[in-house]
């Protein structure tokens, strides 16, 4: 097991699209493995592979609040969805930042899971705002693009200034 290393916003790195998983083999169920003790340790309700450089369609999400709910999602497809809510998010990759974003209330998703099977879940609340989170990392869009310009600039210096200190 290994904890990875998580980009930071405005890593060009995290802009990128992710790739279909061809195969759900072994090197796919190490990676998640991986990503899922990374999202535990930071911690985390989700994790996206691009946040981890790894531009391929997988997903891990944890959203109970016991923290023993692991959702594995590879290749996920939203089918349909309904409503609208407004939440306040955060992002591992914009850390110590948080801001209201509207999503779709309920969401259908068919995804693979780690048996390579297909299965579908209807996800609502919280959990619903979670996915749509995760599968924007893979189309290379992170929460702060939903953002005016004036607080993307804010975000950026933040974060800058930020990684100066640590550096
Ligand atoms: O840990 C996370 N919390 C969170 C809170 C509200 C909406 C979405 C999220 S996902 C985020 C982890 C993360 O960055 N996933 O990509
Ligand atoms: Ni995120």
């Amino acid at each position: 097991m290994a904890l990875l290393n998580i980009l930071r916003y405005p890593d060009p790195r995290l802009y990128k699209r992710a790739a279909p998983v061809l195969e759900v083999d072994e090197s796919v169920r190490a990676l998640v493995r991986n990503m899922a003790e990374t999202m535990y340790a930071a911690p985390g309700m989700g994790l996206a592979a691009t946040q981890v450089d790894v531009h391929q369609r997988l997903i891990v999400i944890d959203a109970s609040e016991s923290r023993n709910e692991l959702l594995v999602l590879i290749n996920p497809e939203i089918v349909s969805s309904e409503g609208v809510q407004y939440r306040e998010e955060g992002c591992l990759s914009v850390p110590g930042i948080y801001e209201p974003v509207e999503r779709a209330e309920r969401v259908t998703v068919r995804a693979l899971g780690l048996d390579g099977g297909s299965f579908t879940i209807v996800a609502e609340e919280l959990l619903a705002v979670c996915i749509q989170h995760e599968m924007d990392h893979l189309e290379g869009k992170i929460f702060v693009d939903y953002l005016s310009r004036l607080k993307q600039q804010r975000i950026k210096a933040k974060l800058q200034k930020q990684l100066r200190k640590t550096a």
